[in-house]
């Protein structure tokens, strides 16, 4: 069987299965919101990255029916959650194809509808890349999931090489800073420009800010000095299973 039909079997026998990395405050060092990560348990091959699927699914169709499981888990899961008292944000992953897909929207809203969520707490994470690659059609996407309620946040910011000028267009609420910006700046790197830079754009747009791949307390600490609100990062949390994720914050499964 090729991996796109075995992905089709694993969608409709729930293989695969979502892992969750916290965002924190760097004041509080608490919880914010965790963004969903894709794993897929593969009957013979064991648990899978995604590095070892989503490329080759991103050239298929399956990404749609795969991107909708994603959603749907990861609604239900913020649904259990708040059943148990820790209404934690989620933040989904959306590849191009779904970007740029009109009916992206509506299956957005019926994700929504069918689990109960509020729009407010489903961040839909969309890379610098896939926003450039057709500007136009993207922000009729995201003015429509932004006027349903749903958070904007930019993945990647600041590899996409762009003009930057579609963050004036956009209706966007966060951008997530790089880890390649974030690794140089601790210890003798002291690359702190470009962080500079993005928090100050950030301010004058009135976005919020994460820094993504925070792997030592040093950059943690860095980061609160230098204005950027929240991180995440091997250093907090990689990410885990919904059940561990309880434990790390101290609460029963
Ligand atoms: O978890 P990991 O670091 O291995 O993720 C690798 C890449 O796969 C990241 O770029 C991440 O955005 C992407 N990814 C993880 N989960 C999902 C998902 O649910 N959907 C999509 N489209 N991409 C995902
Ligand atoms: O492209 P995206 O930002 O969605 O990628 C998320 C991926 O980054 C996940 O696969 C996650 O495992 C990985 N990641 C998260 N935190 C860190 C970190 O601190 N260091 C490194 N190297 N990777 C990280
Ligand atoms: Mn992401
Ligand atoms: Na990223």
């Amino acid at each position: 069987l090729s991996l796109i039909g075995e992905l089709r079997r694993a969608i409709d026998e729930d293989e695969l299965v979502l892992h969750y990395q916290p965002k924190v405050s760097t004041k509080t060092w608490r919880v914010v919101g965790v963004e969903a990560l894709i794993r897929w348990e593969h009957p013979v091959r064991g648990l899978l990255q995604p590095g070892e699927f989503i490329p080759q699914a991103e050239e298929n169709e399956i990404i749609v029916p795969l991107t909708d499981r994603v959603l749907t888990m990861a609604l239900h899961q913020h649904r259990i959650w708040r059943a148990q008292d820790t209404p934690l944000p989620v933040a989904v992953n959306v590849p191009t194809v779904c970007l740029l897909d009109e009916t992206f929207p509506d299956r957005v809203a019926k994700a929504l509808a069918a689990s109960g969520v509020a729009p407010g707490a489903l961040t839909l994470e969309i890379t610098e890349t896939s926003i450039i690659n057709d500007p136009v059609r993207a922000s009729k996407i995201l003015t429509e999931l932004r006027a349903m309620g749903v958070r904007l946040s930019v993945d990647d910011f600041g590899t996409g090489y762009s003009s930057m000028s579609y963050l004036q267009s956009m209706p966007l609420n966060e951008l997530k800073i790089d880890r390649s910006f974030i690794r140089t700046l601790s210890g003798s790197h002291g690359g702190t420009a470009i962080v500079r830079a993005v928090l100050e754009l950030a301010r004058a747009l009135d976005l919020d800010v994460v820094a993504e791949g925070v792997e030592d307390e040093e950059t943690l600490i860095l980061l609160g000095h230098m204005g950027c609100t929240y991180a995440q990062g091997y250093y907090i949390s990689r990410p885990v299973r919904a059940s561990d994720l309880m434990a790390w914050l101290g609460r029963p499964a």
